[in-house]
């Protein structure tokens, strides 16, 4: 978070190679731990992307090496600011990550920016169409653009995001925006591995904070209403108005800090800079009442509780002898000749019984 001129100065310089610069016989070398660790510690992009491919592949044998890159850069990890960026298809994330991250990579900082979407499969073009979205962006020597993992359960998608943010962060990276698509689970989980969260709205989208969107906009420490130029730039300070009264009868998601609601526009760029200032305040405060440290001691240990549950689900349902025995278990206790607890301990005798220790260690 160094902001004196000196040390921009040396970010400013090129992040290492590009993937043009590196010759094909080494981008097609098998690279083992070390290799991995120096390059990206040494700034080498096109290492930093490897990493993260690796990072992201469900192929049995990455995962162990996978995790030793991953703990030999945890040390070099975390001086940065995470921040999660959330809103409805069409809001702006994209246009707006492009002015915030231009504005952010000109004062010196480095940024990554990386998008949750598990379902990206579905909503497939997204990917591209934001790198093309990002272009000013994509092509800045201070910034990483990292499309979305390919779409998987969102256990999945977010332990690779997680990881990602670690390489980024040992990379040299000091700025981390993460993209998440408005709908559903995804929120929670961005919010979950960031240390700020932005929602961005647009003015007169109807009730605001009925349904999910209150929901949304209770976990966010900033609310951004972008679009604010042209026609539309009296009706974003009337929502502003609009959404700083009702937060009053919210609780802050972060004690000790005050949620607030700004106006920007993405094509303008108006409001970007205070937005940037908001989050700087926002690290400050918190990092003097040691709620910043806080928020990431609790993400890193539920992140674990997280990663425990959904091994032990996955291993009971993907377990051959539950999986048939299931449907006629299911109908005894519909039907109530089975009692729901005899229908439970049934099923978890068939996975013990069944269950080989070699294969749920092999597993993990
Ligand atoms: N007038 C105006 N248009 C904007 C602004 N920001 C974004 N747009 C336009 O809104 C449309 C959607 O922008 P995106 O950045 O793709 O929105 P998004 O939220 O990333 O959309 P998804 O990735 O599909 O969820 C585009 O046509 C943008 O040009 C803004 O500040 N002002
Ligand atoms: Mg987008």
């Amino acid at each position: 978070m160094n902001e004196d001129p000196q040390n921009a100065g040396m970010a400013r310089e090129r992040m290492g190679p590009g993937p043009e610069d590196v010759p094909r016989a080494q981008m097609r070398r098998r690279l083992g731990a070390e290799d991995y660790v120096r390059g990206i510690l040494a700034g080498d992009r096109a290492v930093l992307a490897r990493a993260i491919t690796l990072v992201e592949s469900n192929a049995p044998g990455h995962t162990d090496l996978a995790q030793e890159v991953v703990t030999r850069l945890l040390p070099h990890a975390g001086d940065s600011i995470r921040v999660g960026i959330t809103g409805v298809p069409g809001v702006g994330k994209s246009t707006f990550i492009e002015a915030f991250g231009m504005h952010l990579c000109d004062m010196g900082r480095r940024v990554a920016v990386l998008a949750v979407d598990p379902s990206s499969t579905l909503t497939g073009g997204s990917i591209l169409g934001d790198k093309t979205r990002m272009d000013r962006l994509s092509r800045h020597p201070n910034a990483f653009i990292r499309p979305s993992p390919s779409a998987g359960n969102l256990g999945g998608v977010t332990r690779k995001s997680r990881e990602t943010i670690v390489l980024c962060e040992a990379f040299g990276c000091d700025t981390i925006l993460v993209e998440t698509v408005g709908v559903g689970q995804s929120e929670t989980a961005v919010r979950a591995m960031v240390d700020f969260f932005l929602v961005l709205l647009l003015a007169g989208a109807g009730d605001e904070l009925q349904g999910m969107k209150k929901g949304i906009i209770e976990l966010a420490d900033g609310l951004a209403i972008n679009k604010a130029d042209g026609q539309n730039k009296v009706a974003a300070e009337t929502a502003k108005i609009e959404y700083s009264r009702a937060l009053r009868y919210l609780g802050p998601p972060t004690s000790g800090w005050r949620v607030e609601v700004l106006t920007c526009s993405s094509i303008e760029g108006a409001g970007i800079p205070e937005i940037w200032d908001m989050v700087r305040r926002f690290r400050e405060t918190m990092l003097r009442t040691g709620a910043y440290v806080e928020r990431r001691q609790k993400q890193r240990t539920s992140w674990m509780v997280e990663m425990i549950e959904q091994h032990l689900y996955d291993s009971f349902y993907q377990n051959a002898a539950v999986q048939e025995a299931l449907p006629a278990v299911r109908k005894a206790v519909l039907e109530g000749r089975l009692t729901t607890s005899a229908g439970a301990r049934d099923l978890l005798r068939r996975f013990y019984e069944t269950s080989l220790l070699e294969d749920l260690i092999a597993g993990l």
